[in-house]
């Protein structure tokens, strides 16, 4: 062997060196363009996108759940429907914590859709209350500080893009009776005489009726047609009334 020559494991050796020196080269080579291009200033901020819009999100949250504090049953379920929602927000950010590719777009756009949607929901509720509608589980109601027949009193309400009030529960009835006032609400038998309906064409359930004991009795076969709350002391407070008396009464739209 020719003493000169450098032996073949000594050439393996160096060239193994001067491979793994190119490849950390290359290494940080590549990790340096892509910090500069992640964090380029061009770049959009993610974060700071998804700050301000879960920001802008809670804000409104908040503002809307103003509008629920006067009514406690409902104020709970407020409550639990925004806990369920903040939970779904951390288990969203938890995922793109933890995953190696956040796609913030999506990110974005849920945010931004859920900030819309609360916008709209705020601008009804904001329409409502200005033109002083009271809300109440998911309705707003008018409470009208004029008299008018049945009839006109339900035309009022489809003017406003409402109709009269449908107790469907205990506790509306108890929202219509706290006013302590004589109200037309949206029930009615002219159609088929004792077959009492809603104004949206449903019938009368007696599981959540609440006639007045003795009511409804067409008073000395006088044709009653319209029902009211008339006995407001009790919970049974309901009378049926003749259509053409001038009353209060209440409008309820209902909100999605
Ligand atoms: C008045 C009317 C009737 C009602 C009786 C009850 O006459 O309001 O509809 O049934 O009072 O005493
Ligand atoms: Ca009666």
């Amino acid at each position: 062997m020719d003493k000169n020559l450098p032996d073949a494991s000594a050439t393996n050796r160096k060239l193994v060196v001067l491979s793994l020196g190119l490849l950390c080269i290359l290494q940080a080579a590549l990790n340096i363009s892509l910090r500069l291009a992640l964090y380029s200033s061009d770049a959009p901020d993610y974060d700071a996108v998804i700050r301000n819009l879960t920001e802008e999100r809670d804000q409104l949250k908040r503002k809307l759940n103003t509008f629920d504090s006067s009514d406690a049953p409902d104020h709970d379920a407020v409550i639990r429907n925004l806990t369920e929602e903040r939970d779904q927000l951390k288990r969203k950010l938890n995922t793109f914590d933890s995953s190696d590719a956040p796609d913030y777009d999506a990110v974005i756009r849920t945010l931004t859709e859920e900030r819309d949607q609360l916008k709209r929901k705020l601008n009804i509720f904001d329409h409502y209350t200005q033109e002083g509608w009271r809300y109440f589980r998911s309705s707003f109601y008018f409470i009208s500080s004029v008299k008018k027949s049945w009839g006109d009193s339900r035309d009022n309400c489809l003017q406003k893009g409402a109709d009269l009030v449908i107790i469907n529960s205990k506790e509306e009835n108890e929202f219509t009776r706290q006013f302590r006032r004589l109200f037309w609400i949206g029930l009615t038998d002219t159609e088929t005489e004792g077959t009492w309906k809603w104004v949206d064409g449903t019938l009368l359930s007696t599981t959540t009726s609440y006639w007045h004991p003795g009511e409804p009795n067409s008073y000395f076969s006088t044709n009653e047609d319209c029902g009211e709350t008339k006995f407001n002391e009790v919970e049974d407070n309901w009378n049926d009334e003749k259509c053409h008396w001038q009353k209060f009464w209440i409008c309820e739209k209902m909100v999605a």
